[in-house]
């Protein structure tokens, strides 16, 4: 059969509107496809949930594929082997308590599922912006990355959600936009971002748990902007932390609705 290029072109184009059509309204948007956003995105799908999750970058996976200082391993505790079992992801035990995984396979892996349970990916798009109504963060307004690395003044396009995850890593970039532009006091100790301190993998993983919640009307906040939004220290390259985090935010979502 002769292929026909137009054919190839309209059929990207509808599919791809189709998918984004249907991400107008969407029960949860998660901002940021690392670790801790992806596996929120496959516990809410597969709970049913309709979720869009956007990623500035190329490639999902955040700071998961890159390990540790591009050595392509990941070091995993205990508490979140079962994680990484559930997914199918291998792990080995290096000694009592600490396991490794591959890292490639570790995020190819935890991204097909995220997609194939029904969660809606999209690449290339950066969330510039939220929506709020009354104090309440109801969306999100988002463009694609390259005219924000290009400069170029397009104006974005917006999208509600019931309920978003800043799961934007390092960067707390949803919080800083709230914090910088809407009077919405966070639900920290000081009602404001209180940025991230020196690596301490121990506390780290312990307190990105427990500041996995919801942060102001509206919005959650999962993985290591968790943690910076609370002034909690770095981990480096462990990520069962990452994972449990993902977990539980989807868990306190599912609780709530
Ligand atoms: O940084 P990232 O992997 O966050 P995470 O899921 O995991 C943190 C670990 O990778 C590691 C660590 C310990 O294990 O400290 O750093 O918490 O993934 C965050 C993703 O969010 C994207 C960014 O490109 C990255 O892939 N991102 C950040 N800001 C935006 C965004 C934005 N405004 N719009 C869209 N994507």
């Amino acid at each position: 059969m002769a292929l026909n290029e137009i054919i190839i072109s309209r059929a990207i184009i509808e599919r791809f509107t189709e998918k984004l059509l249907r991400c107008t309204q969407v029960d949860v948007a998660i901002v940021g496809g690392g670790p801790a956003g992806l596996v929120a995105a496959y516990y809410l799908a597969s709970a049913k949930k309709k979720v869009a999750l956007f990623e500035r970058k190329l490639s999902l996976g955040g700071g998961m594929w890159g390990g540790g200082m591009m050595f392509n391993e990941i070091v995993i505790q205990e508490e979140a082997k079962e994680i990484l079992n559930h997914f199918g992801v291998r792990t080995r035990k290096y000694q009592k308590g600490y396991y490794t995984a591959d890292a490639i396979e570790a995020v190819t892996t935890i991204c097909s599922q995220a997609v194939r349970a029904g969660a809606d990916v999209f690449n290339c798009i950066t969330v510039e912006d939220v929506m709020i109504r009354e104090g309440v963060v109801t969306g999100l307004v988002i463009n694609w990355s390259p005219v924000e690395m290009a400069g170029l003044h397009v104006d974005p396009m917006t999208i509600a959600a019931k309920q978003v995850i800043d799961a934007t890593g390092h960067a707390t970039e949803v919080l800083k936009t709230i914090e910088r532009k809407a009077d919405v006091p966070l639900s920290t100790p000081t009602g404001k971002l209180m940025g991230e301190r020196s690596m301490w993998a121990q506390k780290a993983e312990q307190q990105t748990l427990e500041h996995t919640r919801q942060i102001c009307p509206g919005v959650y906040v999962a993985g290591m902007s968790a943690n910076a939004a609370f002034g909690g220290p770095r981990m480096g390259p462990i990520f069962g932390g990452m994972l449990l985090s993902g977990k539980k935010v989807a868990d306190l979502i599912l609780a709530s609705s």
